[in-house]
């Protein structure tokens, strides 16, 4: 399964241009509200430097990439939840993705159009993030009133379930999203068959003007709005299909404003992955060498299930060296003698840089 980024926000905003730039695609972006309609879906290679390096010391040729894909969907308006601009069709689109990057219009340009008339970035992520709000608010009230009319006062699992949807519409109104909240894991998987928007992690992509002109007033973005600024990354984007990004740097917070450095696309796409949680095995040999991207904390077996069903369903053990004693020794021999191939069983929870054997029966 590959893992899907939907991006989210109003019409106008930029959101084609950043899918254009990170897919080095050339999708319709066009100054004028629901440009796009129909989503857009492009795959995009997750960069590491250290698949060659692998592949070199094993003189394999063959080097293959995890990939990313990235949906581009149309523009979300007031309302959206209740089906304000086609809002129901373009948000169930995005329950389907793992992650939602959340592109708010920074820029200042008074020749691009803005739905709502001025430049206002705090407003904006309101309205957006309180329409994926309303739309789990509404999906939680549908899935109480059904429970309710099965409801077995006897049965332990149900007042187990709708304490838990009831906390969860407490939240959703109160005014915070779900991924604020606590879960146990059983909950969480309770939930996550749910599809809930507010659940997912997000990421804010600011969309900046090249002088970086930009007037959030930081301590707003993060007390008021409760955004983790961790999750925030500006960028630039400009015609030739590049991009700039930058970081926010959490001290200069205290001067009550953004701070900015520059990297290029494949720190972006890393950055991407860094702010989602995202981590990479390896799968070595001489036919190929190739990275797998998953979210942080999994187990062996359900990694092994990324490269096919057989690999979970038959798992055996894993057979893992880290990353860092491989590029030390680079003879599997010594590493061998060495004792640095480690035997893991079902529940091992897979680290960054693990390069893994799986060995497997059915
Ligand atoms: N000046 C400037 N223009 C931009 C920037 N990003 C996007 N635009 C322009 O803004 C207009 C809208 O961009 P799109 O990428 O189509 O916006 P969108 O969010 O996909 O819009 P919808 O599909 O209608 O929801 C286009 O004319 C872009 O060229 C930017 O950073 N600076
Ligand atoms: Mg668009």
């Amino acid at each position: 399964m590959v893992y899907k980024c939907g991006i989210v926000g109003l019409p106008n905003v930029g959101k084609s241009a950043l899918f254009n730039t990170i897919t080095r695609l050339n999708i319709p972006s066009k100054n004028f509200p629901f440009c796009t309609i129909e989503p857009n879906i492009g795959i995009v290679s997750i960069p590491d430097n250290r698949l060659k390096k692998i592949a070199v010391c094993l003189s394999t040729k063959n080097v293959i990439h995890s990939v990313i894909t990235i949906i581009d969907i149309a523009g979300l308006v007031k309302g959206a939840s209740k089906g304000e601009g086609l809002g129901n069709k373009f948000l169930k689109k995005i329950r389907e993705c793992n992650a939602i990057m959340h592109v708010v219009r920074c820029f200042i340009n008074n020749e691009i159009t803005h739905v709502y008339n001025n430049i206002n970035p705090l407003r904006d992520i309101d309205i957006i993030n309180t329409e994926l709000l309303l739309s789990d608010l509404g999906l939680c009230e549908k899935i109480f009133q059904k429970q309710s009319v099965q409801k077995d006062i006897n049965d332990v699992r149900h007042s187990v379930f709708f304490n838990l949807i009831q906390r969860c519409i407490y939240q959703l109104k109160s005014g915070f999203f779900l991924k604020d909240l606590v879960f146990l894991k059983e909950e969480l998987k309770i939930l996550r068959q749910y599809q809930f928007l507010t659940l997912k992690p997000m990421i804010y992509i600011f969309n900046m003007t090249k002088d970086m002109r930009c007037n959030i007033n930081i301590n707003e973005l993060y007390k008021d709005k409760n955004v983790d600024l961790s999750t925030v990354i500006p960028v630039v984007l400009d015609h030739k299909h590049s991009i700039q990004t930058n970081n926010i740097d959490v001290l200069s917070t205290q001067k009550n404003r953004l701070f900015f450095f520059d990297v290029d696309f494949n720190k972006f796409i890393r950055h991407l992955c860094t702010s989602l949680c995202l981590k990479t095995f390896f799968t070595a040999g001489p036919k190929e060498v190739r990275s797998w991207t998953f979210k942080a904390e999994k187990t062996a077996i359900q990694v092994a299930k990324l490269i096919h069903t057989d690999f979970s369903k038959g798992f055996i053990r894993a057979q893992i060296i880290s990353y860092i004693d491989f590029i030390k020794y680079r003879n599997l021999i010594k590493i061998k003698q060495l004792g640095k191939i480690r035997s893991e069983g079902k529940k091992y929870i897979v680290q960054d840089g693990d390069i893994i054997n799986f060995l497997f029966n059915v």
